[in-house]
């Protein structure tokens, strides 16, 4: 029994919804294992705060200490399994119009049987040239905790430094992805936003968004976050428990 009932009236809503957008953040892998970006950091990385390291100036700062942080999150991603909440979503786009728009750079929507309609910040599994662009694979990353910092490998182009494929605080959003998510947003008539705190922008601005223009919109989170105060619909539980709910 999910820890918050589900109102009737929010399973109603997902089932007369004919074009639902589900935007996700890092809670919905929470009941995954993958630590959000505000859960406590331990051993090398609790000195550091992801801002430090998810962004141009960490990179310059020491490349070898960003590249071992994204490896160690690639090799826990692959380590772990989508959980019931990815799997609710993909159930309901088998028999609805849902599409999927996340902050995640994880592929646990993917492994669920998803597609995503636009990956906002970027992927784990996306590695490029920090010169000249150059996709390179990603090797699946670490399957223990790095001690230290890692020399990232180098380009099979160029030479430059392969960068992880994530967007850092300060970096423009992929055009392609943020348009497709705005159409999403703009097209839909129910809105499920999932473990986000809302607090990064432009991605936080989406629910907004649909919430001004008059779109049914459901928060799935354990907590009020700042979306809170602007949404319909707040409901106190978790992805994995509210979802599968909600899709009946
Ligand atoms: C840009 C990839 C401009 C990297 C990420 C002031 C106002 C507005 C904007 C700004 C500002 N100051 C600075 C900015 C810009 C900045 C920003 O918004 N900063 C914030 C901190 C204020 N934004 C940017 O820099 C963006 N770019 O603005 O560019 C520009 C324009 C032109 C030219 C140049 C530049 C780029 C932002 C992208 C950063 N990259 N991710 C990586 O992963 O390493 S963001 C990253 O943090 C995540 O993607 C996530 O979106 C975000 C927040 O992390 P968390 O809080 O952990 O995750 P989340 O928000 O999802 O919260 C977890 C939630 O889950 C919680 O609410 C919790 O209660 C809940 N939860 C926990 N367990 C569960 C659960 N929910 C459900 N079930 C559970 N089991
Ligand atoms: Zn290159």
């Amino acid at each position: 029994m999910p820890a918050h009932p589900v109102d009737p009236a929010l399973v109603e809503a997902a089932r007369a919804a004919r074009r639902v957008v589900v935007f996700s953040g890092a809670g919905m892998s929470a009941e995954s294992g993958i630590p959000t970006f505000r859960d406590a950091r331990t051993g090398l990385w609790e000195r550091f705060a992801p801002e430090q390291l998810a962004s141009p100036e960490g990179w310059a700062r020491d490349s070898g200490l960003v590249w071992a942080w994204y490896q160690w999150r690639t090799g826990l991603v692959r380590l772990v399994q989508p959980n019931a909440g990815h799997r609710a979503v993909a159930e309901w786009a088998r028999h609805a119009h849902v599409q999927i728009v996340t902050q995640n750079v994880d592929d646990l929507h993917e492994r669920a049987g998803s597609e995503v309609a636009a990956h906002l910040h970027g992927s784990l599994f996306s590695p490029r040239c920090s010169a000249c662009g150059t996709a390179h694979p990603s090797d699946g990353g670490l399957d223990v905790e790095p001690t230290g910092p890692i020399t990232p490998p180098r380009c099979t182009h160029c030479g430059g430094s392969v960068r992880p494929g994530a967007v850092w605080f300060g970096e423009s959003l992929p055009t392609d992805a943020w348009e497709r998510a705005e159409n999403a947003v703009d097209a839909c008539d129910l809105m499920v936003v999932v473990g986000t705190s809302g607090v990064v922008y432009p991605a936080a601005g989406l629910p907004l968004r649909a919430a001004e223009s008059g779109t049914t919109v459901v928060e799935i989170n354990p907590q009020p976050t700042d979306l809170t105060p602007y949404l319909q619909h707040s409901w106190r539980t978790t992805a994995a428990e509210g979802l599968p709910a909600l899709v009946t």
